[in-house]
């Protein structure tokens, strides 16, 4: 049962509540490719949802073409499934921290959760992060083992590994006392003990309808819905998901919509519940069940849907801070509006609130130019997948470095957001790794040896870890995973030192040439082929020194030397490194932005013009 409810037991303690034993409410939680998705679709699968010759493609529930290209889950989604007469409602989560906001959103909603856990892996930082806000929001876990068919699997271990985690985050005895389910998601089995024979699910459902609470609600007493998740069909317009609290709701009935302190009646159009993949109309739902309804086209995520009579108010929905910033400017690249269809201050400052509108744990702040937002998220994943979307949009628009956020103590102590980073490294990998953490401000906070690799535990800056992905990629010869997430915020650590390359930076606009590249590549490594276009102040290469230089990748041979002409047949180009939009935003440096359209990511200075960074540089120089 929820707080809320328990408040209002308190005050009126005449009304009747009950047990809707036809209903469960369930979140999957884990730490990221621990294999949610995967068991929903088994779940969907073995429940009947599909026809039996339907062709379905793997992690159905991850629908959004990032989702399917990353093979991560970004949203948070709801689906349901029948057994034994009883309705379950999943909420299939995203495990990436960056997307740890969409976890705490959904909590709301549920009475119980399962937490998986890789098999092999155990408990990493993210499962940790989840399990933390499911047992904040009192809610009933039940342990899912998974991948046990995994060759290395390590099940007692894990088991024992999850227990401790519990005692670590306080679990009261109830929760400690959470029951184990054993399964392959893959292979759509489940089994109470690794003894059991078993070729289904069956133990799972079995454990989720006995464990999971019923719902306990009063579907009498005057209707209550919290406003949980917004999502935008272009038919219907505005379509509100939430779980009915207190009370039912009719379609087509007058509500009191409550926004802080705003009142208004509103009328609510056709409502739905979920059933397998798709969205049902429905007549009438009752406290308990998870619904979408349309018509309450002002709704906000945090709003309270209430009686017209009695309107009474939830609290609304918290989530953490954001910790990282990113400036979203107008590009004013000589090549902006060549690609795109969106590039005026408008469109970009409408895109971005409206974006907010439903994206809860991200900000948008206006800056004094009226060409450039601030946009403050959870991580440089979490902003750059808004990125990526703008730009297949039709969006251009150019992106600063990402920073984190600072706060400052009730003494005044500078604080600074810190994460937990774990990595799993070979053992011959750790040298490189450990000295580049070590510049980074990490603090080793344990190790344990597993086959031959390396698992370490670390406390760093958030600061520290931009950029570090590449470097781990790189020292690692690709060897190596690592995760961090978000563990709280810290006294400031001191200076961590930036980038130590420069660019080199295109001196005019033009064709560039392969006899031009060839004669840059020298001072370093290029990013651009023969033949593409460039303008003054974009950056085409990494100069090996410190700072930063203009060079001419569109310098021209001279035809009439005859000798020269015949020694650039002998001109042997290194392959330009390429960047991907994250790899760009973890490059650049402070005078630097990554100019993004819907077919082009290139990195350039702030300030363009040669002269103008010249003159900056010598004034500096003198200063
Ligand atoms: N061997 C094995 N692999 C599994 C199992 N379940 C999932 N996987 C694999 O694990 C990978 C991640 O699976 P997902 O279902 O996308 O994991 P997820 O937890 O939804 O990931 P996020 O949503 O990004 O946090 C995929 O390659 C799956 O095929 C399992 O039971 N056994
Ligand atoms: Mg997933």
């Amino acid at each position: 049962m929820t707080g809320i409810l328990l408040i209002y037991l308190e005050i009126r303690g005449d009304w009747a509540f009950m047990i809707r034993n036809d209903l469960r409410n369930i979140a999957i939680i884990a730490h990221v490719d621990h294999g949610k998705t995967t068991l929903v679709d088994a779940m969907l699968k073995q429940s009947g949802v599909f026809r039996a010759n339907q062709q379905v493609q793997e992690r159905v529930m991850d629908s959004n073409d990032q989702e399917r290209e990353r093979g991560i889950t970004i949203l948070a989604k709801n689906t349901s499934v029948m057994h034994d007469g009883c309705k379950i409602n999943i909420l299939d989560t995203p495990g990436h921290a960056d997307f740890g906001g969409e976890v705490e959103r959904v909590l709301n909603m549920v009475d119980g959760v399962l937490l998986l856990v890789d098999a092999y892996e155990g408990p990493m930082p993210q499962t940790k992060y989840v399990l933390r806000k499911a047992l904040e929001h009192h809610l009933k876990p039940v342990v899912v083992i998974n991948k046990i068919d995994r060759p290395d699997q390590r099940v007692e271990e894990v088991v024992d590994e999850v227990l401790d985690l519990f005692i670590e985050l306080n679990a009261n005895d109830d929760q400690l006392d959470f029951p184990v389910v054993y399964a392959s998601a893959k292979k759509g089995i489940a089994k109470l003990s690794m003894d059991d024979d078993s070729d289904n699910l069956e133990p799972l459902f079995r454990t989720i309808i006995d464990s999971i609470p019923a719902p306990d609600v009063d579907v009498e007493a005057p209707l209550q819905m919290l406003v949980n998740t917004l999502d935008h069909d272009d038919y219907v317009g505005r379509i509100v998901v939430g779980r009915v609290v207190r009370g039912s709701i009719k379609n087509g009935q007058n509500v009191c919509l409550m926004h802080d302190d705003q009142r208004s009646n509103q009328k609510i159009g056709r409502l739905y519940t979920y059933e397998g993949l798709k969205r049902v109309e429905v007549p009438e739902a009752k406290a308990g069940d998870i619904i979408a309804l349309i018509g309450l086209n002002t709704a906000e995520i945090g709003d309270t849907i209430a009686d017209v009579d009695n309107p009474e108010q939830l609290q609304g929905i918290k989530v953490d801070e954001p910790t990282l910033s990113m400036t979203f400017s107008v590009n004013d690249s000589p090549f902006a509006g060549q690609e795109g269809d969106f590039i005026t201050s408008r469109h970009l400052r409408d895109r971005l609130y409206k974006e907010v509108e439903t994206n809860v744990s991200m900000r948008v702040e206006d800056t004094d130019s009226a060409d450039t937002f601030k946009v403050s998220g959870r991580g440089e994943l979490h902003l750059s997948v808004l990125i990526e979307a703008m730009r297949r949009e039709g969006f251009e628009l150019q992106v600063g470095k990402p920073t984190v956020i600072m706060r400052r103590d009730e003494n005044g102590k500078l604080l600074e957001p810190m994460e937990a980073l774990t990595i799993e490294v070979p053992q011959d990998f750790m040298g490189a790794v450990m000295e580049g953490l070590g510049i980074r401000k990490a603090e080793l906070q344990n190790m344990t040896e597993m086959a031959g690799y390396l698992r370490m535990d670390f406390i760093i800056p958030a600061r520290g870890l931009i950029g570090f992905r590449n470097q781990f990629l790189t020292d690692t010869k690709g060897n190596g995973i690592m995760n961090h997430v978000f563990a709280g915020w810290g006294a400031y650590k001191g200076d961590i030192p930036g980038r130590t390359r420069g660019s080199l930076v295109a001196f005019e606009a033009g064709t560039t040439t392969a006899y031009g590249i060839d004669k840059c590549q020298a001072r370093g490594t290029m990013y651009v082929n023969p033949g593409e276009e460039v303008y003054e102040g974009e950056i085409v290469g990494e100069n090996s020194r410190e700072d930063d230089m203009d060079v001419n990748p569109c310098k021209k041979k001279h035809v009439s030397n005859m000798r020269a002409a015949g020694s650039d047949d002998a001109v042997r180009l290194v392959p330009p490194q390429t960047f991907s939009l994250e790899g760009a935003l973890e490059h650049i440096n402070e005078d630097e932005t990554v100019e993004v359209t819907p077919k082009s990511i290139r990195m350039r200075k702030r300030v363009l013009s040669r002269l103008e960074r010249a003159r900056t540089r010598a004034r500096n120089a003198r200063a």
